[in-house]
């Protein structure tokens, strides 16, 4: 059966066109920089970032963890959502391998980082404390609901962070959702900030890879991370050519999803046993709940959904995600409404 998998935009195939363009790319070995696809794909992520330079890695987890170590030494400290992806999601990576301590403050359901919050949390020079050096913010913020932050919110956070001689990191997995979103172009997002990963994996439909983007020297740093972590990839150009494609032909549609995730959380929302945690989706996705006097449990009604062909993400006891994605159209969205309105009673 061929599944109409919501579960995450993770799960998206790469295009035909991805395929052609990979089975005919020219390669040579990125660990001495001779790729030429990777380097293309390089050149192509920092313009589009607004940056000097980017560095091709394989995932937004090795992006993000570069990222940070690249700013960031032993006993320094980030400044990190309690709900962001780099605290929760990314096996404590900073602090395993970099020593790098996190003091996390209250994401807001919007996504952001109180400005008051973040100004008290920046630390004096004190021998008690770990040294306050980078802020780490998300766009699209996967566990707040896929929402967005605008370009001058980022730029706030970064006029506060360059004040106090700290840097920021965007973890920008789904930037190009963020600014889809919002009707700009996903550099305004970037510019402000000293670095930002962004994911060729997800909407935009790339089988594997992120690009990590920043100033020439800070990428330089990034480089030996990259090699440390295992991440030199050697004839990469074969996975780079499919992001180059996702970057020339994805990004101007994202908005397609977060249509069809308007539409998803238009249905699920008359069906009484669901709660949705947003009727309007920020972006392409839509969390929701079981209220308290439906019995059955999440995992109970993501197996019934399985049995019509819908995969639900199930991200707690009575709650999923649903993400909306390239391979999901119109059909995909009428069958899984349906297919919530027979499961949940
Ligand atoms: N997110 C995945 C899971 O890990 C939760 C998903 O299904 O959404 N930053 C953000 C904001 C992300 O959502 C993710 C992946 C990453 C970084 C990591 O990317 P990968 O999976 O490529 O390492």
């Amino acid at each position: 059966m061929e599944y109409i998998d919501l579960r995450s935009d993770t799960v998206t195939q790469p295009t035909p066109a991805m395929r052609e363009a990979m089975a005919k790319a020219p390669v040579g070995d990125d660990v001495y920089g001779e790729d030429p696809s990777v380097n293309r794909l390089q050149e192509m992520a920092a313009e589009l970032m607004g940056k000097e330079a980017g560095i091709f890695v394989p995932s937004g987890t090795m992006g993000n963890l570069a990222g940070i170590l690249s700013h960031c030494q032993r006993g320094d400290e980030v400044i990190v959502g309690n709900k962001a992806h780099t605290f929760l999601f990314e096996a404590g990576g900073i602090s395993v391998l970099g020593g790098v301590h996190s003091c996390q403050l209250p994401n807001q359901p919007d996504g952001s980082l109180r400005i008051d919050d973040i100004e008290a949390a920046i630390r004096p020079d004190d021998p008690h404390d770990p040294i306050s050096r980078l802020i780490c913010l998300e766009n699209t913020h996967n566990r707040c609901g896929g929402t967005y932050q605008a370009p001058e919110y980022i730029q706030q956070v970064s006029k506060i962070a360059h004040k106090h001689g700290l840097f920021v990191h965007l973890d920008g997995a789904r930037i190009f959702n963020a600014a889809a979103a919002q009707g700009i172009k996903a550099k305004e997002l970037a510019v402000a900030v000293d670095s930002v990963t962004f994911c060729l994996s997800k909407g935009l439909c790339a089988p594997v890879g992120a690009v990590l983007c920043g100033s020439k020297e800070y990428i330089r740093r990034a480089r030996r991370l990259r090699k440390m972590l295992g991440g030199g990839m050697r004839q990469a150009g074969i996975l780079a050519a499919a992001g180059i494609v996702a970057l020339e032909t994805m990004t101007g549609r994202l908005v397609e999803d977060h249509a069809r995730a308007k539409e998803l959380a238009n249905g699920l929302k008359q069906i009484p046993g669901l709660l949705l945690e947003s009727d309007v989706p920020a972006t392409n996705m839509v969390f929701l709940s079981l209220i308290p006097e439906v019995e059955a449990s999440t995992l109970d009604v993501a197996k019934d959904l399985k049995k019509d062909g819908i995969l639900a993400g199930v991200t707690g006891e009575r709650t999923f995600r649903l993400v909306v994605h390239y391979w999901i159209d119109d059909v995909g969205v009428e069958k899984t409404i349906a297919a919530f309105r027979e499961a949940v009673h």
